[in-house]
């Protein structure tokens, strides 16, 4: 969803920077002239190296408070932002103390002569890379950051979009891949799912988006993990219909009662938003009252449960939101 630059750890820079210096050439008058002007342009190389790549990992990075409110709440539990502004920090200042130190052996080294030029430009290098190590843990945050915001689904805030829930194992991602070209990975365990992904399907000529999300438990919001509040998030920002599924075979590893408590919670919370609620795993199970049966399984039921859904869609977006900006 974002470009966001790619992070290379404290080894990976001090080789390129230091690769680049290797390459560099230098000509002078004599043979002193010459290897006092090929230390200075290794160590210019090498610091502009550290700079400009520490520097543009900082610009890459994008400005988090800018983002429209379902992302920022699901950044912020990804991501702690102010541990975040901290290492980029960390890095900005290693960038400048990269130009500082080969300006200063830069001139120290035009003064040199003799074993003093090779002595002086070892020295450089030995700065700088005790500097990058310094940032090493930062470099490591950052990479681990990039890791997460990556991850984030590509999110039309114009598209009409369904969001599936319910608890863990019930069925959803299976779901999601019965009805549209979303592919997130199924298996027979619960808590698979642990971010919110997107996939789309088309009804005449209009696009929808279709929300994969984490399993979610009946117990108080303020329990919830980052997982299940993603899951949350997904739902108060950005579902225009809720498709939530039931287990009534409970073969999920939970029982129907607690299912049912979950969806009543999420249509409290959701008051205004359209639900249909589907009872999966038709072929192996009984039905569930007020539920459609389905099999995601076999793809049984799924396109009527979601064009349920959709007949009940009314405003193009749910009431009030505001027109969120794409990131
Ligand atoms: N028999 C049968 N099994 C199903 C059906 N739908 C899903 N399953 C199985 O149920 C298990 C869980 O399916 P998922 O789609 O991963 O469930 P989920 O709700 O996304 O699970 P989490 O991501 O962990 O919350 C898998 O073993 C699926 O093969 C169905 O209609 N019939
Ligand atoms: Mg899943």
């Amino acid at each position: 969803m974002f470009e966001l630059p790619s992070v290379l750890d404290a080894s990976g820079l001090l080789d390129k920077a230091f690769g680049r210096a290797a390459k560099a050439t230098a000509t002078g008058p004599d043979r002193m002239a010459r290897a006092r002007n090929l230390a200075v342009a290794r160590v210019k190389i090498a610091g502009q190296a550290i700079d400009s790549t520490l520097r543009g990992l900082v610009k890459g990075f994008p400005s988090l408070g800018r983002l429209p409110p379902f992302y920022r709440e699901l950044v912020d539990l990804l991501v702690d932002e102010d541990s975040l502004k901290q290492h980029l920090g960390a890095v900005d200042w290693a960038a400048q103390r990269a130009s500082a130190i080969a300006r200063e052996y830069r001139r120290r080294i035009g003064r040199a002569d003799g074993k003093a030029i090779g002595e002086l430009r070892r020295a450089a290098y030995g700065r700088l890379s005790s500097l990058v190590k310094q940032v090493a843990p930062d470099l490591e945050a950052l990479k681990e950051a990039r890791r997460a915001l990556r991850r984030l689904p590509d999110i039309d805030p114009d598209v009409r979009t369904i969001v599936v829930a319910g608890y863990p194992n019930v069925g959803k991602s299976s779901f999601v891949r019965a009805v549209s070209s979303g592919r997130p990975k199924i298996a027979e365990y619960p808590f698979t799912t642990q971010r919110v992904s997107v996939g789309h399907f088309d009804r005449g000529t209009e696009r929808f988006q279709i929300l994969d999300t984490p399993g979610m438990l009946d117990r108080p919001m303020a329990k919830r993990n980052a997982m299940e509040r993603q899951a949350i998030s997904a739902l108060a920002h950005l579902a225009n219909g809720v498709l939530f599924v039931l287990d009534p075979t409970e073969t999920c590893g939970y029982t129907v009662e607690d299912q049912r408590r979950l969806l009543e919670e999420i249509r409290a919370l959701l008051p205004k938003v359209p639900f249909v609620v589907v009872a999966n795993k038709s072929d192996i199970g009984a039905a569930s009252a007020d539920a459609i049966a389905v099999s995601a399984l076999n793809a049984e039921g799924t396109r009527e449960a979601v064009d349920a859904l959709l007949s009940k869609l009314t405003s193009r977006r749910p009431e009030g939101a505001p027109r969120a900006a794409r990131p």
